[in-house]
């Protein structure tokens, strides 16, 4: 499965100790409309999150503060990525199955959407996320 990352400019003055900024603009480093921004933080690093694949929509994860693994899983093949640099954003496409876990206590997970929050945009089932890829298992 192709994994989908991105490093972001971090934009600074030289000389500079004022720390560090970074801009996310859609269609320009974000690859989709931004319709929603949401973050995850205070997650014990025994819970798991997420465990279910968007009908539609498109995110970008990005470990704005600490760490977090991803599970991403196309219903081939499954791969874990460790997110921990607040430049760095891993794409999560529609109807891909994802799971976060091993947080650490102080990460905080930004996610970047196209689409508004909507119920209906779940598959929380994996045996009908399989079946909906068509995998023959
Ligand atoms: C994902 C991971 C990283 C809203 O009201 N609006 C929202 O935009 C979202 C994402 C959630 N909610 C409500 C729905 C639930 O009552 O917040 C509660 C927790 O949501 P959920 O159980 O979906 O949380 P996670 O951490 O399992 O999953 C969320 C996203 O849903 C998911 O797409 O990738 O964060």
């Amino acid at each position: 499965m192709y994994l989908e990352q991105f490093n972001f400019d971090i934009k600074y003055e030289e000389e500079c100790e004022c720390g560090n900024l970074i801009s996310l603009e859609e269609f320009k480093n974000i690859p989709f409309e931004i319709k929603r921004v949401y973050y995850i933080y205070g997650a014990d690093p025994s819970v798991s999150r997420g465990a279910h694949a968007h009908k539609e929509s498109n995110q970008v994860l990005i470990s704005v503060h600490g760490s977090c693994e991803i599970l991403l899983d196309d219903g081939k093949e499954q791969k874990r990525v460790v997110i921990d640099k607040p430049n760095k954003g891993l794409l999560q496409k529609s109807m891909i199955w994802g799971e976060m876990q091993h947080f650490s206590e102080d990460c905080v997970l930004m996610v970047i959407a196209d689409s508004f929050y909507s119920v209906d945009d779940y598959i929380r089932d994996y045996d009908q996320f399989l079946e909906l890829v068509k995998v023959d298992v």
